[in-house]
């Protein structure tokens, strides 16, 4: 029986971009064994933060992380591969960059800032649901 190729989006957040780890973070997901569909450089605006976190609205830390998406640059990547989505978020490591596992992304490069945990350096679509609502999204 096979498995269908998945996709996922991730996205190199202002940091991560700020901080020149886009080549690194590209490096790791090839090594890993999965392609680039699809990149891109952008200046994302509000509307679109607001559609892609919408699902954060109204929590507390929804509009610093927006200011902070917002802040700068970020690298756009339409990745595929068997079991992607879930393959590329254990790359990234957990959410929080202190106890994100060493070898994860986040984890060897992610630093607490003190500003809660915005700033950890990447995204990746956590289901088959959000990676298809996601990449319409970003790529449409
Ligand atoms: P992501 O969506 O960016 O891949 O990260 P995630 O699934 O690991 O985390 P999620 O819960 O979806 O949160 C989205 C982003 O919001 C920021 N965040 N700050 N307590 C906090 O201050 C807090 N919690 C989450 C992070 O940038 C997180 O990646
Ligand atoms: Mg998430």
């Amino acid at each position: 029986m096979t498995t269908p190729i998945e996709e996922t989006l991730v996205l190199v957040k202002p940091d991560g971009v700020a901080r020149n780890l886009t080549g690194e973070i590209l490096r790791r997901i090839e090594a890993k064994g999965y392609s680039l569909v699809d990149l891109k450089l952008l200046q994302a605006d509000r509307e679109l933060l607001a559609e892609h976190y919408a699902e954060h609205e109204g929590k507390p830390f929804y509009e610093p992380l927006i200011e902070f998406m917002e802040s700068g640059p970020i690298v756009a990547m339409r990745v595929a591969g068997n079991r992607v989505i879930e393959g590329f978020r254990v790359l990234a490591g957990t959410t929080d960059p202190t106890t994100a596992a060493p070898g994860s992304i986040r984890g060897d490069f992610g630093r607490d800032w003190g500003l809660s945990v915005q700033q950890n350096l990447v995204h990746g679509s956590d289901s088959p649901e959000s990676a298809a609502r996601e990449l319409a999204l970003w790529f449409s």
